[in-house]
């Protein structure tokens, strides 16, 4: 198949997730072309099979507003035709759906066929669609797509129940290739530690966008409180803008030289095997990526019961679910899990465990190709 991408390029779980089915896709054979307006950052450009093209938007200066909608709208439809694209992939609801959209209908004008699958993430239902601004044409942008699939049962019940959506959505959960997101060798795991704790040293990790839903500032209160009882090093991945409250926070606590911040990595599949905990205390996650990356590299999960969560952590077995801003119960179990080796371990080995038999990209991404293959066939039998 030919099919073409649009996702958020930046750092962000969706920008992730359809940068990562991208290039799942084209190993299995499928020709991708990425339509974004820089170059999703987990692509380094030469990977066999997958092409990028560049959104431009024009600045005009009579656009107080430059109307990138419909230069990424254009743009689509442009590769589309070009390339003979089989089917466009959008990630995130808005604007993206509603750009293919038009552009679907625009190739429609010269009977070119352009059916669009939409995938919902989570803030473009949760936090965005529902601004009530944006919440009509979040609708339309769901009904007019070919098909819908959403990264968990939460967020397929929360869009049905909010938006009342005529369109069919179906679940297809978050992924992770398996290979690339796994244990370290001892040796190797031993010498990559070195490089951020002394021997004997705990290390936790937390990854995001440091966005306030993730709530950014809780991992240093947990951290202090645990830093206080046992050695122990912090790394956090990623940028966004509650990072300068967090290392204000490190810097009031006394904790800065203990604490790493790595910034935006290119790839994280190398530090986080590093680390003893993750940490992902967010106020709401439809899914929470992040912590199934974690699970994969063997890593138990501390994550607060919202959302989507629960679908892949079970509490005590494969990770711990706390309520929203319970720093105190974080901390506390932290230090004990940390503290018992057999714990720890068993933790970790059923994190891993899930993460191959349920969401494991060699599961998911056959989901993904019949679904297009149902959409493709449902279209071309409509027209
Ligand atoms: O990371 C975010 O908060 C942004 C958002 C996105 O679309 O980039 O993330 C959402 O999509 C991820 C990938 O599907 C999910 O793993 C996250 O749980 C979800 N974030 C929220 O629901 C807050």
């Amino acid at each position: 198949m030919k099919i073409g991408i649009t996702c958020y390029p930046t750092y962000g779980g969706s920008g992730v997730v359809a940068t990562e089915l991208g290039i799942e896709l084209a190993a299995l054979g499928h020709e991708v072309h990425f339509i974004t307006y820089s170059q999703p950052f987990r692509l380094t450009g030469r990977e066999h099979g997958i092409f990028y093209h560049e959104v431009p938007v024009s600045n005009y200066p009579l656009f107080e507003y430059p109307p990138y909608d419909l230069a990424l709208a254009t743009r689509m439809s442009e590769v589309a035709a070009y390339y003979q694209l089989d089917l466009l992939h959008v990630h995130y609801a808005i604007p993206h759906s509603i750009s293919a959209y038009l552009a679907r209908q625009m190739l429609a004008e010269r009977n070119h066929r352009l059916p669009f699958v939409t995938t919902l993430h989570g803030t473009d239902i949760t936090l965005v669609g529902l601004d009530h601004s944006y919440l009509p044409i979040t609708r339309f942008g769901i009904d007019q797509s070919d098909g819908v699939t959403a990264i968990s049962n939460y967020l397929r019940e929360k869009t049905i129940q909010e938006f009342r959506v005529k369109r069919e959505i179906e679940v297809v959960p978050n992924f992770v290739n398996c290979d690339v997101y796994a244990p370290l060798n001892a040796e190797v795991r031993e010498a990559g530690r070195a490089q951020f704790a002394e021997n004997g040293e705990k290390i936790l990790v937390h990854l995001s966008n440091f966005r306030p839903v993730k709530r950014a500032v809780d991992v240093l209160e947990v951290f202090a409180r645990v830093a206080n009882e046992i050695p122990a090093r912090l790394l956090l991945i990623g940028d966004g803008p509650d990072r300068s409250q967090a290392e204000w926070i490190a810097q009031r606590k006394g904790i800065q030289d203990r604490v790493h911040f790595l910034g935006k990595l290119p790839s994280v599949s190398d530090v986080l095997p590093l680390a003893d905990l993750m940490m992902m205390p967010s106020e709401l996650e439809s899914f929470g990526l992040a912590a199934l990356e974690a699970m994969a590299c063997r890593v138990p999960t501390f994550a607060t019961a919202v959302g989507g969560v629960p679908e892949l952590i079970e509490d005590g077995v494969n990770g711990r679910l706390f309520p929203v801003g319970d720093v105190e119960a974080m901390a506390r179990a932290a230090v004990e899990l940390l503290s018992d080796n057999m714990k720890h371990d068993a933790m970790a080995s059923a994190g891993r465990q899930t993460a191959r038999k349920k969401f494991c990209a060699t599961r998911i991404i056959p989901q993904y190709e019949d679904f297009y293959e149902r959409v493709l066939d449902r279209t071309a039998a409509v027209n």
